[in-house]
């Protein structure tokens, strides 16, 4: 993570473990999400140090990147099983986890480790796709099950959905427990009122947050494998993961389904600054710091 031009930080000192899951079995339409963990992190050799936004240095926080994770060759179960584990280990040394993929289904295997260790843990899902199937194409850890995995380990916020099957449709209006959805064409009203909703119950809470990239407006986030129109936006996106960050405890996070295209490296750019900038909120009250406002004009 960051440029190669920096100071190499050591595991003992490093306060996040970014963790690069280059996993893709399950894709349903355009693939490459296997190549999303190592275009995000050459992508964040060109994110900008400094965080305007926040007024904070991240890279301060101590930022090591692991090795790219081998991935067990006899079926998803075994997989979800290995990346429970290594997660869970770097959680045991003290390391805030982000997960870089790589498919959806992998969160499961990272909920799963938080879960363990963080009591009356929740998830924030930000997403395209409800993800509620119980099982798809005969794989219960296809990317299409993700929230439902989830689901059987902790209750699941889910915000900017706007594509799933007449069977997800059905459970949704039916109320399941658990679950609650702010859908995307809801964010198009007052931004306050929406982030509000999206993250009720969470104060206070222990949270994994996982962002599926398609959760973004293809506009600025083409590069996935199911691009949707309609989806979230880039500063209300960030003012409700600021929301999220000030009021409940993120204990770890991922960033999955970037599938790197030719001439879109817009959107490689836009999954590091995300990460970055998630590493600068974790760790803001820490590395201090004053943001510029608009009363900073020369006078
Ligand atoms: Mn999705």
């Amino acid at each position: 993570m960051y440029g190669a031009d920096m100071e190499p930080v050591s595991f003992e000192e490093a306060g996040v473990a970014v963790l690069p899951v280059p996993y893709e079995a399950s894709v349903s339409y355009g693939g490459g999400t296997a190549g999303g963990p190592q275009a995000i992190l050459k992508a964040s050799a060109q994110v900008e140090l400094y965080d305007e936004w926040l007024g904070v240095e991240p890279w301060r926080a101590g930022v090591w990147t692991e090795p790219e994770m081998g991935l067990p060759r006899d079926g998803s179960a075994a997989v979800m099983d290995g990346i429970a584990a290594r997660f869970g280990a770097l959680m045991d040394a003290g390391r805030w986890v982000v997960m870089l993929g790589g498919e959806h289904s992998i969160t499961a295997g990272g909920v799963r480790a938080a879960a363990e260790r963080h009591p009356g843990l929740r998830v924030l899902q930000l997403d395209a796709h409800a993800d509620l199937r119980e099982s798809y194409q005969g794989d219960r850890n296809s990317h299409a099950c993700a929230a439902a995995r989830c689901l059987e380990l902790a209750p699941v916020n889910a915000v900017g959905i706007r594509s799933y099957s007449p069977e997800e449709a059905a459970r949704i209006r039916a109320g399941i427990p658990g679950y609650q959805v702010v859908h995307a064409w809801e964010m198009t009203g007052d931004r306050d009122q929406w982030i509000k909703r999206a993250l009720h119950g969470l104060a206070g809470a222990p949270i994994y947050l996982t962002i599926d990239l398609d959760y973004f407006d293809p506009a600025i986030l083409p590069a996935t494998g199911t691009p949707e129109p309609g989806g979230g936006g880039w500063w209300p996106t960030l003012d409700l993961l600021r929301s999220l960050f000030g009021k409940a405890d993120v204990v770890a996070a991922d960033v999955v389904e970037l599938a790197p295209r030719p001439m879109m490296h817009h959107a490689d750019f836009l999954a590091a600054r995300l990460v970055s900038r998630l590493i600068a909120l974790k760790f803001q009250e820490r590395l201090g710091g004053t943001p510029l406002t608009p009363g900073h004009a020369a006078d």
